[in-house]
């Protein structure tokens, strides 16, 4: 499908971020991008709750020749969307012949998006988004021991052989792994030196500074205010 437009709904930081990074990497700024501030519950309008009812980004608008609109709302689909969508960028290895480099492709950014992705979750919302008095002290223990020994000895042993998460070359895996990673960092984890020599190649990509340049305009806790609709909803 050829594709003549391209809205993102977009959250500073949020997982929005790492299709916002890819969307950079293949399209430079030739794409839309609206802000929805979750700490003041605009993904609960119902404008939005219409697009999206898990009321959450990212949201990806695609608009092809015909004036028609497909809408997707899972981060990693949409970064194995796009990056086959442009295959002259090279963000991703063909998937026809069948290659190792593919496998390792497609499992790298499957493992960043569900299982790591889960674990981060956990973490974020016993640290910081449900209620107090609805934290879970054993999960959240539960779930940075799986992170800090089961997943980062993952990452560390691809980072010790291939400069980017899923062989010698940069591709829409590593938006999904370079934002997971930084995630973990927020929360004292994925400490090592691989993952902080990993983070410093993929920083240095302008693309990467283009969709990060908005970080200051969110915070990792919420704020503590009157309205704050709390986590997860
Ligand atoms: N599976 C979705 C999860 C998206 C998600 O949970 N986004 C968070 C921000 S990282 C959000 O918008 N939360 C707001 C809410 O749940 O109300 C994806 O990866 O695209």
């Amino acid at each position: 499908m050829s594709l003549k437009r391209i809205k993102l709904y977009h959250c500073p930081l949020t997982r929005s971020a790492r299709v916002k990074w890819l969307l950079h990497e293949l399209l430079d700024a030739d794409f839309e991008v609206e802000r929805v501030v979750l700490y003041e519950g605009q993904q609960y309008a119902p404008d939005f709750l219409a697009k999206n009812p898990n009321h959450n980004v990212p949201v990806l608008e695609l608009e092809t020749e015909d004036g028609s609109v497909t809408t997707m709302l899972e981060s990693g689909a949409m970064l194995a969307m796009l990056a086959d969508a442009y295959p002259e960028k090279a963000l991703a290895p063909p998937p026809h012949p069948a290659t190792r480099g593919r496998a390792l492709y497609l499992h790298m950014l499957h493992f960043a998006t569900t299982w790591m992705d889960m674990m981060l979750w956990q973490i974020r919302c016993q640290t910081h988004l449900v209620h107090e008095s609805e934290r879970d002290p054993h999960t959240l223990q539960r779930y940075r021991k799986k992170l800090e020994r089961e997943v980062e000895p993952q990452l560390v042993r691809q980072l010790s052989r291939t400069p980017f998460i899923a062989g010698e070359r940069f591709t829409a895996a590593d938006c999904a792994m370079g934002h997971n990673a930084e995630w973990a960092r927020a929360y004292g984890l994925c400490q090592s030196d691989e993952v902080g020599r990993y983070l410093e190649r993929l920083q240095v990509r302008p693309a990467y500074q283009k969709a990060f340049a908005d970080r200051d305009d969110m915070s990792v806790a919420p704020p503590v205010a009157e309205g704050f609709p709390g986590f997860p909803g």
